[in-house]
């Protein structure tokens, strides 16, 4: 996979494409990560890329000429382009598993308050990583380039990624690691008894309880499995005893 990133600020870049499994992946091959500063393509003599908005009002308004010409001056066929905006669509888990499966995929960051609104339908789609206002859109496309490389075959051993929070509508269940006793404070006797039935039992509980709990808007749309129908079940009989 090809990620290309439009922004005026590729600095800030620098320690996210070079630490941990992010870094590993690009030294890998497994995705190349390469910038296009939008400032480049600016023709006047201060390198100008935004100016007052039409109308009145705050900020300054990211110009069409040097952000369409820095899009067009990357694009191919195979691209797939987001704009990160606030007023997007909101990222999800499965929309970084889609986008794991493009060859190419192009981030178009903005700053100040934003594109000129012609430069919408140049690419593929709006995208906001949630309801709150970031002062540019560099963030947001770190978080959409680490949640799609991490689902790229041999960026992350395999499997590790199918029972996350998120990945079958469900949050995950909780993770404990040595010791077993920490200050008083144990680790559930399920998980060192070595039965994997009862210990998968347990987790898909704890699972459907803290859905259920911290994510009532998820645990409504969720369609449970035969399985976990089966422990739902279950704990709704020992809550009614
Ligand atoms: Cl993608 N951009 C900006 N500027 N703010 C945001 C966002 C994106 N997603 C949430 N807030």
């Amino acid at each position: 996979m090809r990620i290309t990133v439009l922004t005026l600020f590729p600095e800030m870049y620098q320690d996210f494409i070079s630490t941990s499994i992010i870094g590993r992946a690009i030294k890998n091959g497994i995705v190349s990560v390469d910038f296009v500063q939008i400032r480049d393509f600016a023709h006047d003599h201060y390198k100008h890329v935004d100016d007052k908005p039409f109308g009145g009002g705050y900020g300054q308004v990211m110009k069409c000429q040097p952000v369409l010409d820095a899009l067009n001056s990357v694009k191919t066929e195979v691209s797939y382009s987001m704009m990160m905006s606030p007023a997007g669509n909101v990222y999800t888990q499965a929309k970084a598993r889609a986008l794991s499966q493009k060859d190419h995929i192009i981030l178009l960051c903005g700053h100040y308050e934003g594109f000129d609104a012609r430069i919408n339908k140049h690419v593929d789609e709006l995208v906001s990583i949630g309801d709150y206002v970031l002062t540019g859109g560099e963030m947001a496309s770190m978080v959409i380039m680490d949640s799609v490389i991490r689902l790229l075959e041999g960026a992350i051993r395999q499997g590790s990624t199918e029972e996350e929070s998120h990945e079958n509508g469900l949050l995950e269940y909780p993770q404990y690691t040595q010791p077993a006793d920490y200050q008083g404070d144990k680790v559930p006797d399920i998980l060192l008894s070595g039965h994997h039935a009862k210990i998968q039992e347990w987790r898909t509980k704890q699972s459907l309880l803290l859905t259920k709990q911290v994510r009532p808007d998820m645990f409504e749309k969720h369609t449970m499995t035969p399985y976990e129908k089966k422990i739902w079940d279950k704990i709704q009989q020992e809550e009614n005893e």
